[in-house]
């Protein structure tokens, strides 16, 4: 198992349309646990490939708290249907704008279709705190973040202060 690099806002390359999976096989599977353990180890509940610079539609997500028993979850070309279009808000935040949360509305309830780690198809229906990240992870496939999704000024604001920040961390 490896570590691997997350992106950061505003990398270019987090805007890259992920590509559908052609066949889950071994080396996929090795991603998988490369993405969990980068994952666990940022403290996240969710990674979408596009954060770790892979082009392929495949995110995984464990909401289970700390101290629970861990619930990995891995969807493979997933297909999101809105079954209660409700906005719902809840803050987000996200692994490639660390340090930054801010309030998102997306529909309340959804129906997934994906493929598990072994090539299996499932079906999922999600509310709450799963339906949101399932939303933010696919919406990183198609190479949207959540900061879309505020005011020009808030995302501008966040942006020059992580272009900052990475500067920053450059020159330390
Ligand atoms: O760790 C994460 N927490 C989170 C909180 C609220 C809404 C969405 C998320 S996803 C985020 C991890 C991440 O960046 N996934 O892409
Ligand atoms: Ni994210």
């Amino acid at each position: 198992m490896s570590l691997l690099e997350i992106l950061e806002y505003p990398d270019p390359r987090l805007r890259k349309k992920a590509l559908a999976v052609s066949g889950v096989d071994d080396e996929l599977r090795q991603t998988i646990d490369d993405m969990f353990e980068t994952m666990y180890a940022a403290s996240g509940i969710g990674l979408a490939a596009t954060q770790v610079n892979i082009q392929k539609r495949l995110l995984v997500i464990d909401i289970a708290d700390e101290d629970e028993q861990r619930q990995p979850l891995v969807f493979i070309n997933p297909e999101i249907e809105v079954l209660d279009p409700e906005p719902h808000r809840h803050e987000e935040g996200c692994l490639s704008v660390p340090g930054y949360f801010e309030f998102v509305e997306r529909p309340r309830k959804v129906r997934v279709n994906a493929l598990d780690r072994n090539g299996e198809a499932f079906e999922m229906v999600a509310e709450g705190l799963l339906a949101v990240c399932i939303q933010h992870e696919v919406d990183h496939l198609d190479g949207k973040l959540f900061v879309d999704y505020l005011s020009v000024l808030k995302r501008q604001r966040i942006k020059t202060k992580m272009e900052k920040e990475q500067r920053q961390n450059l020159s330390a």
